[in-house]
């Protein structure tokens, strides 16, 4: 278990700064409080997203990815990141550049170009992966408004699991790690039908084809409908993104209210459970209303 305080580099991607400024707020606020302190990536781009930029060059998004992870080898830190996408770029990234020295080779000859050294030894990790870490144990003692009488339908999306054998989860089938973090607040991870597909964004899917990414959303925002529960928990920007603009979309082409299921961050709940005011956490500024769920917690 990780007690002590920490540095890492944090790594936004493109998403959380462009579209999400609130469930960045909250990741700031946050972190600190469980031991780990952010550093600001100067210089950073795009991971480049696994599911887009892998898909046309793969020479092109590793030597992308290890510009990012060069910088912060630059800095002897490791990454930190609130997006899966992000997460699976750098764990795969770094898996090839570890295990194939031509690779490594190739993207080093690259980096120079930019005057950048690259040995290949930054570690990257998901907030997930961190405040699992700190453990569910330690976050009970922090909690100062339990979230009792609060279901949530949490989202693991798909990047943070698979492929199995480049993330560090013991459990691969039916992982509950994200769950156990939840249940810490005191609130309740309840079942619903196909918990493990995927958002439907991902894989370049919500750019090339919004119908069939908005399609596949509302399987899911049906299924979380059918359990009631009070909101949907994601801890990847991309997710988030979907859940949220797609609820937004179906409501719009129905001419009805009918989705508004507030779509909450990892750190804005674990923020609400700590006892920290939800405009400090970016909670007043979702496409979906977050009202109802902080009616409930607030009173
Ligand atoms: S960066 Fe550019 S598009 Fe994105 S958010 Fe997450 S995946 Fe990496
Ligand atoms: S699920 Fe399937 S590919 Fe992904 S991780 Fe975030 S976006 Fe939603
Ligand atoms: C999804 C990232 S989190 S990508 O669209 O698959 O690249």
């Amino acid at each position: 278990m990780m007690t002590e305080a920490q540095t890492m580099s944090l790594f936004l991607g493109c998403v959380m700064p462009n579209r999400f400024p609130n469930i960045e707020k909250s990741l700031r606020v946050v972190m600190p409080a469980l031991g780990v302190n952010l550093e600001e990536l100067e210089g950073a781009s795009c991971c480049p997203a696994p599911g887009v930029i892998r898909s046309f060059s793969d020479p092109t998004w590793l030597a992308l990815a290890s510009r990012n992870l060069a910088l912060a080898e630059k800095e002897g830190r490791d990454i930190i990141t609130g997006c899966n996408g992000c997460y699976g770029t750098f764990k795969e990234a770094i898996h090839a550049v570890q295990e194939y020295p031509d690779r490594l080779k190739e993207v080093q000859n690259i980096l120079k170009d930019v005057g950048l050294k690259y040995n290949a030894t930054t570690d990257a990790k998901h907030i997930i992966e961190v405040i699992y870490e700190f453990g569910p144990e330690n976050i009970k003692k922090l909690v100062k408004r339990p979230l009792e009488g609060v279901r949530i339908a949490v989202h693991y999306g798909c990047h943070l699991l698979k492929p199995s054998n480049l993330r560090p989860w013991k459990q691969t089938q039916r992982p509950t790690f994200l769950d156990e973090i939840v249940e810490a607040t005191g609130a309740e991870s309840v079942k619903y039908r196909d918990k493990f597909i995927c958002c439907g964004a991902g894989g370049g899917v919500r750019g090339s084809n919004v119908s069939v990414s908005v399609d596949i959303a509302k399987d899911k925002l049906d299924s979380v409908h059918e359990v009631e529960a009070d909101c949907i928990l994601n801890a990847c920007s991309f997710c988030h993104l979907q859940y949220e603009a797609s609820q937004a979309q179906l409501n719009k082409e129905s001419g009805e209210k009918k989705y508004q299921i507030p779509v909450i961050y990892l750190t804005q709940l674990l923020g609400l459970a700590m006892g920290i005011e939800p405009d400090e956490l970016g909670l007043g500024m979702h496409m979906i209303s977050t009202k109802p769920l902080l009616e409930k917690i607030l009173g």
